[in-house]
């Protein structure tokens, strides 16, 4: 599909003057690459699918660029015109391929790239070289902030960016057609290691993207809407390591069902041509990195010895194995044992991940309004006893709810169900047989106050919703952030 070339002898920016570029979605990584297009490409079109966006302040110079159109609303009828000589479409992640816009572009084999894909391309082979790509389903944002914190630590020159919320196009310092101030010699010349948190909505249009480490965290059902099954989802997320050579590094956690799966479907995984790095929490020593007894090992690519894990921040097994692909990308980057051992036991966890609300009128709360799958609240619950009350529900994705059945059984004393999919998730849960009391609310509050009521002392109240954000609120922080307020509310 792939017919521009890659050439890191021509020059970068002539090759767009001969573009008409179309971007599409204009939230961050879509301003970002409106913004560095602007002062290159030939021409422009900007659409965004809201009727009433409004570019932010920042971008205000944007529309002085006679060269860029802007289109906002809807694009179902797919107009002709849009899509009238345009050579290439940068897509954000947000787009579905679904869209008429975009089934019609791929109709007229206009070429589509994501913003990192675009990113790439500016990359020279050294910066190229200094990558790390983490994806997977649950832990990307842990994992990143960790090897940043990590690679910092020890003094090197490190910056975390992608998915995490900086796009990887704003970290490479190239010119912007509304802050020409933002080229600094100093910074070119200490070029950072790219930490990038990776998405698979990112990886569908990447083609020659090729990061020097790859790290697959886990795979889970997620994102089944977009995606439509999981084979396409994990086809999506080995897409980080497709390009890969014998120099580069893929490191995967070996304990996942789906990771497994994938490997022995594409049997000895031709195409993968970098160096596996596999790790478990298993310790039968089969792996490059594995677990035992508060000490991660690790041998592989001639790196070999072992980092302490012992009183760490980081709560339960799952957080090991974030642990385990942090000290495998650290390794590759030279990192002392003893500094990373450190990094680790100073990480402090990331909000709305499992985080310790505090005792309310003795009741103990937890906030893990980023479980936006059942997996994540399975590793959730599997931190307590038979105690919770759990608030779960919000947007379905597709997702295959039976899979909480069982802990929901072993953990769950009061289940309270929210959200657009409260009813199908009522359908599911009510009709198997449980021993815990099931019920609905309508609004947050209502559902936070039902669980100040029904939960006893000594008892854990814990939001896991296993779904997405969007129906109630603006996204995961945001109700992550309510909660907290509401529970603090409630305290005598
Ligand atoms: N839009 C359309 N048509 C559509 C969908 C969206 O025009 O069909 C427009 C919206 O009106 C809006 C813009 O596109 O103006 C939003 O684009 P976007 O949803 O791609 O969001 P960005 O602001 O560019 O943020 C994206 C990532 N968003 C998504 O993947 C949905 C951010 O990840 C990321 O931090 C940012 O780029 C910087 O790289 C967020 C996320 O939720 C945190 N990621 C998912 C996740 O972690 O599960 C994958």
């Amino acid at each position: 599909m792939l017919n521009l070339v890659e050439n890191t002898n021509l020059d970068k920016n002539n090759f767009f003057k001969e573009k008409n570029i179309l971007v599409f979605g204009l939230g961050k990584s879509g301003l970002s690459v409106l913004d560095k297009l602007a002062l290159i490409s030939k021409s422009l079109i900007a659409v965004d699918n809201n009727r009433n966006f409004i570019l932010p302040e920042e971008y205000a110079k944007l529309t002085e660029s006679n060269k860029i159109k802007f289109f906002t609303g809807n694009t179902d009828d797919s107009k002709d015109e849009l899509l009238h000589g345009i050579n290439l479409i940068v897509i954000s992640p947000g787009i579905s391929m679904d869209l008429p816009l975009m089934k019609k572009a791929i109709r007229k084999k206009i070429e589509i790239w994501s913003e990192l894909e675009l990113a790439w391309y500016f990359m020279d082979t050294n910066q190229r070289k200094k990558t790390i790509a983490v994806t997977g389903t649950n832990g990307k944002t842990t994992v990143t902030s960790l090897i940043g914190k990590i690679l910092k630590d020890f003094g090197l020159n490190a910056e975390t960016c992608g998915n995490i919320g900086n796009p990887l196009i704003d970290t490479l310092q190239l010119k912007s057609y509304t802050n020409n101030e933002n080229i600094n010699e100093t910074k070119i010349n200490a070029d950072p290691i790219r930490v990038i948190e990776v998405s698979s909505f990112q990886l569908e249009n990447s083609h020659l993207f090729n990061p020097h480490v790859a790290i697959i965290l886990n795979i889970t059902n997620d994102h089944i809407d977009r995606h439509k099954s999981i084979g396409n989802y994990s086809k999506l997320k080995f897409k980080i390591a497709e390009n890969q050579t014998e120099s580069d590094f893929l490191i995967i956690n070996y304990d996942d069902n789906f990771i497994l799966k994938y490997l022995n479907k594409n049997s000895n995984m031709k195409e993968l041509k970098s160096n596996l790095v596999r790790f478990s929490l298993n310790d039968k020593k089969i792996t490059e990195i594995y677990y035992k007894n508060g000490q991660i090992s690790y041998n592989f690519s001639g790196f070999t010895g072992q980092v302490s894990v012992k009183d760490i921040n980081l709560i339960g097994l799952h957080n090991i194995s974030n642990v385990m692909s942090a000290v495998g990308a650290a390794k590759i980057f030279n990192v002392s044992n003893k500094s990373i051992a450190y990094s680790v036991k100073k990480f402090i966890p990331l909000p709305h991940r499992l985080e310790y609300i505090g005792e309310i009128n003795g009741i103990r709360c937890f906030n893990d309004s980023k479980a936006t799958n059942p997996d994540a609240t399975i590793k959730a619950l599997e931190h307590f006893k038979k105690e919770v009350t759990l608030i779960l529900g919000g947007l379905d994705k597709g997702m295959n709810f039976k899979s909480l059945i069982p802990v929901l059984n072993k953990k769950v004393r009061n289940l309270i169900l929210i959200g657009s999919c409260k009813d199908l998730l009522y359908n599911v849960f009510s009709e198997t047989v449980h021993d815990y009391e099931i019920f609905k609310a309508v609004t947050l509050n209502e559902a936070v106050g039902k669980a100040f009521n029904v939960t006893g002392k000594g008892d854990v109240f814990l939001l896991s919703p296993s779904c997405a954000s969007m129906d109630m609120f603006k996204d995961y922080k945001d109700r992550g952030e309510q909660f907290k307020k509401l529970v603090l509310s409630f305290r005598l």
